[in-house]
């Protein structure tokens, strides 16, 4: 129905300007041609006057209408320190061509309604005038000078690095998201290269940089107020661009040629926020989330304001400035990628064979409270889940000897208990066999703690082969289950 409306307004409107055209037509045969002509032309120099008058106030008007929701005035003043100063320089260059861009308009609406064509008028031929050339290059020509050594000395001082000490993050573009990586402790991020990316590493850390261990790949961007951050910006397929316009940080992700920013946000999200509640238009609600206004939900933003493709939109994260004590306590509620993607003990993993202290002292501590418990139980049998052998031989995996070790520090500070140390097996192969393999797993543990000089009067090794399952011996699980080797106290 408003369809039908619409087309038909359009119709009639077409039909009405077609009739006047006809009428003009009749009147200029009955008037003569001359007459009409000067008419026309008074009457497209007043229309032009007109059209200038409600263009210059329209475009004046709506500027102030929409002040506030435009970056650099009303609230949205720029949220970090140099932010003022490229704002600045916005409006000198707003200024500049605002004064050029009304002046030409009132020159070139006022000219054609001033020297509109009259009878008997001719118009002047002026084939050059060098003065004139020589005005109209020079002004122009100055006024960019000082425009672009302006911007130019802004520019290096944002980017300038002063000394001062930053931190660090990189942002990772790929089509259609960010990949945000912190530091970590050391305050260092690692380094990567694109032949380590595989499924558990999505930016090919590399882990022999031991400074990747602690870096930590965040969901959203968050920093304390009053500090510089220098962003490391990379792009893995196309050109993309990192954008806050909050902050007026933009620069290109550039596919094999990190670029980098430096800023200080000033302003913490919950000021921008109360900022805003101040401004009639940002008490209206949120559409997308009706119960909240658009004040309380707004958020800063990363986007990437490069059209790289179909999900370019997609491309946003949430930037949160907070006070210094928040963004400490944010970050160290953040696990590393290494620990937290199951690259740990996997085949990428270069230290699979090793334990970091912090594991092993974690692991020390899990095993004294078994082992004391074990103690006071009725049950005195210490499964050793982490004491493992290669597959079909009696050499220990390298990482069981931090098992036995903690074992053997808990039988020094236990001096009174003595241990049977007892192999099992699944029931895969013959019982001989299963026997064997039992007695002798039993004998490199035993073995294993006597270099470590548990007495020997403490200490009794028997393989029980596959008589004592645990499992079911069924699955892989199950047969997994039963293959062990227990301490067991016999006396305490
Ligand atoms: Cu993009």
């Amino acid at each position: 129905m408003t369809f039908l409306i619409i087309f038909l307004c359009i119709l009639l409107t077409a039909v009405v300007l077609v009739q006047l055209g006809k009428v003009t037509e009749l009147a200029t045969s009955i008037r003569g041609e001359a007459d009409a002509q000067e008419d026309l032309n008074t009457r497209q120099g007043l229309l032009g006057m007109i059209f200038l008058v409600l263009f210059l106030v329209i475009s004046l008007v709506t500027a102030l209408y929409y002040k506030n929701w435009m970056l650099g005035y009303g609230p949205h003043a720029s949220a970090s320190i140099h932010g003022d100063s490229i704002d600045g320089m916005f409006n000198i260059t707003l200024a500049f061509t605002y004064i050029v861009f009304v002046l030409t308009h009132i020159a070139l609406f006022w000219y054609a309604w001033k020297y509109r064509g009259r009878r008997g008028r001719k118009a002047l031929f002026m084939p050059h005038d060098t003065k004139l050339e020589l005005v109209w290059t020079a002004i122009p020509a100055i006024v960019m000078c000082f425009l672009v050594v302006n911007g130019l000395m802004a520019w290096n001082e944002v980017m300038g690095d002063d000394g001062d000490e930053d931190i660090e993050i990189e942002a990772t573009a790929q089509q259609f998201s960010w990949t945000i990586r912190y530091p970590g402790q050391d305050g260092k991020i690692g380094e990567k290269d694109y032949k380590s990316i595989t499924g558990l590493n999505s930016l090919g850390q590399v882990w022999t940089d031991t400074k990747n261990l602690d870096d930590i790949i965040a969901d959203k961007i968050v920093l304390p107020i009053g500090k510089k951050v220098r962003v490391r910006i990379t792009a893995k397929d196309v050109l993309h661009n990192f954008d806050l316009p909050h902050f007026r940080v933009k620069m290109d992700a550039v596919p094999g040629l990190p670029t980098f920013f430096y800023f200080t946000p000033k302003i913490t999200t919950k000021e921008y926020r109360k900022n805003l509640s101040k401004y009639p238009e940002y008490q209206a609600q949120d559409p997308n989330n009706p119960e909240m206004k658009l004040w309380e939900t707004f958020n800063f933003a990363l986007n990437c304001a490069e059209l790289c493709g179909s999900g370019h939109y997609a491309m946003k994260k949430i930037v949160e400035i907070v006070s210094e004590e928040e963004y400490n306590k944010w970050l160290a509620k953040q696990k590393p990628t290494y620990f937290t993607s199951g690259v740990r003990f996997s085949d990428e993993d270069p230290y699979k064979n090793e334990l970091f202290d912090i594991e092993d002292s974690e692991r020390a501590a899990a095993f004294k409270t078994t082992f004391e418990s074990t103690m006071l139980a009725d049950d005195k049998t210490i499964l050793l889940d982490k004491v493992e052998f290669a597959f079909g031989k009696n050499e220990l995996t390298p990482l069981s000897r931090y098992q036995i070790n903690h074992l053997a520090s808990e039988l020094k500070r236990n001096p009174n208990v003595s241990i049977e140390l007892a192999g099992h097996t699944d029931n895969v192969g013959s019982d001989e066999t299963n026997q064997r393999y039992s007695e002798a797993r039993a004998n490199v543990v035993y073995n294993m703690l006597r270099q470590k000089g548990i007495d020997e009067n403490r200490l009794r090794a028997v393989g029980y082969g596959e008589a004592q399952p645990i499992a079911e011996n069924d699955s892989d699980a199950g047969r997994q289950k039963n293959r062990r080797t227990e301490a067991r106290i016999i006396a305490q």
